[in-house]
């Protein structure tokens, strides 16, 4: 690996020599690792090499387009953005002998929460994201290459799943029948958005699609967010999935692949203080439908993320880096768990979004 991170190093011209390096494991699909280089006057400058997927990114030279739009259009906006390093040749990306695509941003030395506590962290983790679709109010989604088509397509998420489901190619189906019907209960409440979305009904707005708390880097000292990263999957889409789906990582008490479905439940003051930051940043351009599918988005993308997960287990684990055999399935059962908790609350929940956008 060192060897094709100094050749990768070199095509991007980083100055000094290579010292050392270290994996980076935090996401689920790419390849990440941290290297540090030597300078001439003896400091250590570092940066974050990431191979992209192709497996899932089928085309990973229009996501570094996207990527360079939409980078340089925050800093236009005086945002601060990740610095990607670009070739001789003036591209944001490198191929390797493999067809392998590689990318170098600068490190920015930072902490981030997978599981958090502290209220205030998550209402300014709310603010971020929020500001971040503020910053891209202005820029034209057209321009943007769909890098994954029908990502938050929870409808057809769903129709996915059930036709891997009748199809069965690895015989796990029958060991996995109370999830499927679960699932299957709730098909069509999932789904709602989506399908109202495809009928117009929510403005289509640049969104950021994966909003984990963990793609916010906060300052180490002042515990402020510095910056949104993971922008592969920056495409059209709705408001209150990047919504969802953040409330979905932060509001849950456990970690996102518990297998103690006792510690999985939703947190609704880690939510209040979610919406705090986050509806506080967009309420002004936020429509009241946008409002009022908030939960429903939180619930739709739990479900869309159980259904992926179970996909993955029935067809293979292609997909998900997974730990050890049955990981998808215990990310399955962990997320079903925490649907079944947003429905539960969900008449709480809404009374939280309505008083938060008074
Ligand atoms: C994947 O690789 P990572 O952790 O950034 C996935 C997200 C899921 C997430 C669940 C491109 O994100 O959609 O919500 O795992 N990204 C892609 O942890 O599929
Ligand atoms: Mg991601």
């Amino acid at each position: 690996m060192t060897e094709t991170i100094r050749k990768i190093g070199e095509a991007f011209r980083l100055p000094g020599t290579l010292d050392s390096t270290e994996a980076l494991t935090n996401g689920n699909i790419n390849l990440t690792c941290r290297a540090n280089y030597r300078q001439t006057d003896g400091s250590l400058r570092a940066y974050v090499f990431q191979r992209i997927n192709t497996a899932v990114f089928s085309k990973p030279v229009e996501i570094m387009q996207n990527i360079d739009l939409v980078t340089t259009h925050i800093e236009r906006a005086q945002g601060r953005t990740l610095h990607f390093h670009h070739t001789a040749e003036g591209k944001n990306y490198v191929l390797d002998g493999e067809e392998n695509l590689w990318r170098v941003m600068d490190w920015v030395d930072s902490v981030t929460f997978n599981t958090c506590d502290d209220l205030g962290i998550i209402e300014a983790t709310g603010r971020a994201f929020g500001n971040f679709q503020n910053q891209l109010a202005d820029f034209d989604g057209a321009q943007l290459f769909e890098t994954i088509p029908d990502f938050h397509n929870t409808k057809k998420r769903l129709d996915t799943l059930f036709s891997h489901i009748a199809e069965d190619p690895c015989g796990r189906a029958a060991s996995v029948q109370e999830e499927i019907a679960w699932i299957a209960s709730v098909r069509e409440l999932a789904g709602e958005l989506s399908v109202r979305y495809a009928n117009g009904e929510f403005p289509v707005r640049v969104t950021h699609n994966d909003t984990k708390s963990n793609n916010v880097l906060f300052d180490p000292e002042t515990k402020q967010p510095v910056v949104v990263i993971d922008l592969d999957t920056v495409m059209p889409g709705m408001a209150m999935y990047d919504f969802g789906d953040a409330v979905r990582f932060i509001a849950n008490t456990a970690a996102e692949d518990e297998p103690d479905l006792s510690k999985v439940s939703f947190d609704t003051e880690k939510f209040r203080a979610f919406c705090r930051g986050f509806i506080g940043a967009v309420r002004s351009s936020l429509t009241q439908p946008e409002l009022d599918g908030m939960v429903l988005a939180a619930f739709s993308v739990t479900v869309e993320l159980a259904s992926r997960f179970l996909d993955d287990y029935l067809t293979g684990d292609t997909y998900f880096k997974i730990n050890y055999p049955e990981h998808n399935l215990v990310r399955t059962r962990c997320q079903i768990a925490l649907a079944k908790d947003i429905l539960r609350k969900r008449d709480a929940l809404e009374q939280i979004v309505r008083e938060t956008a008074k």
